[in-house]
């Protein structure tokens, strides 16, 4: 396959700095290797720029780094549009607020091309605030909202050429919801698996459902995978841990039953932060994860302790 890296290393949309070494760290650990020792042809795009932006005021002055998320997201979104050639482009964060531009980006491919967009969120988080509903003002907790048309984006994040419908989204692995995020869940139709479901079904009938629903209408698929999928013990480099994560062979199946699938048409690696992380054990391992979604069977992955 085809794939298309681009760096995002946005880190004003989190709580706390350090996102923004997350492409390099995720170079650093192997990812574009990872990917051609598996066959697959990769450009690497390198990062995208920011674009110079007025400061805008906002009702809600909880909200932090406004100007530059919308900026930011706005260039990611173009370049992901631009990237619809039948490359996988797969996005390297900086914190999830990227993920308002890649979503943007690939649902305008995916409404140009006719065909309906999916979204698999692996996240501790929903991220489904507006700028009017978070109370932290961090944007790594909008972007779900922003993509799939909540209200109270116009005016500070770009218009969307379409709208990603929230009953195409699952979010699995979820275990921290505010109550403003909980009554617009519902509202909207988002196939919510948390970790309670997980743990009594697991991921397997789970996650096959959803991908029946994609393949059965010929559909997209976009993975974003936050680094808080997992859990801390394994994954420690990221600024909003949650005890109770995915375990390793939970995330590597998400990934490998993604791989057989065939329908992953593109990627977000978001909130790596190198800063917290432990001689790069976390970014190796999202690397290890992006292989097996990539086709690395377990018989063939190195030895390795995180
Ligand atoms: N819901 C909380 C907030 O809005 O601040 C926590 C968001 C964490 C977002 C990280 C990227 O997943
Ligand atoms: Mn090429
Ligand atoms: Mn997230
Ligand atoms: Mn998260």
């Amino acid at each position: 396959m085809h794939c298309r890296i681009l760096g995002a290393p946005v880190q004003d949309g989190a709580g706390r700095k350090g996102c923004e070494m997350g492409p390099s760290a995720l170079r650093v650990a192997g990812l574009v290797e990872a990917l051609t020792d598996l066959g697959h042809t990769v450009d690497d795009l390198g990062t995208a720029a920011p674009a110079p932006v007025a400061p805008i005021s906002h009702p809600n002055t909880a909200l932090k780094a406004l100007p530059e998320i919308a900026a930011w997201t706005a260039a990611l979104a173009e370049a992901s549009y631009r990237a619809s050639d039948n490359a996988m482009p797969i996005f390297l964060g900086g914190d999830h607020a990227i993920s308002a531009g890649t979503l943007a980006g690939i649902a305008r491919r995916a409404a140009e091309n006719r065909r309906p967009l999916f979204v698999l969120w692996l996240d501790a988080h929903t991220d489904f605030h507006t700028l009017d509903s978070t109370t932290s003002g961090n944007l790594h907790g909008v972007p779900l909202a922003y993509a799939t048309g909540r209200p109270g984006f116009e005016g500070y994040f770009p218009p969307l050429a379409a709208a990603i419908d929230p009953a195409r989204v699952c979010a699995l692995g979820i275990r921290s919801v505010d109550p403003a995020e909980r009554i617009a869940l519902n509202e909207a139709g988002v196939t919510l698996y948390d970790m309670r479901a997980i743990d009594e079904h697991g991921i397997s009938p789970l996650l096959r459902a959803f991908l029946e629903r994609v393949a059965e209408a010929e559909g997209m698929l976009h993975v974003s995978l936050d680094v808080d999928f997992l859990d801390p013990s394994i994954a420690p480099a990221v600024g909003t841990t949650v005890p109770g994560g995915a375990t390793l062979r939970e995330a590597h199946l998400v990934m490998e039953m993604l791989s057989d699938s065939g329908l992953v048409t593109s990627l977000d690696l978001v909130e790596l932060n190198p800063f917290l992380d432990e001689r790069g054990r976390t970014a190796t391992l999202m690397v290890d994860l992006t292989a097996s979604l990539m086709g690395r069977r377990i018989m063939d992955r190195p030895t390795r302790s995180y």
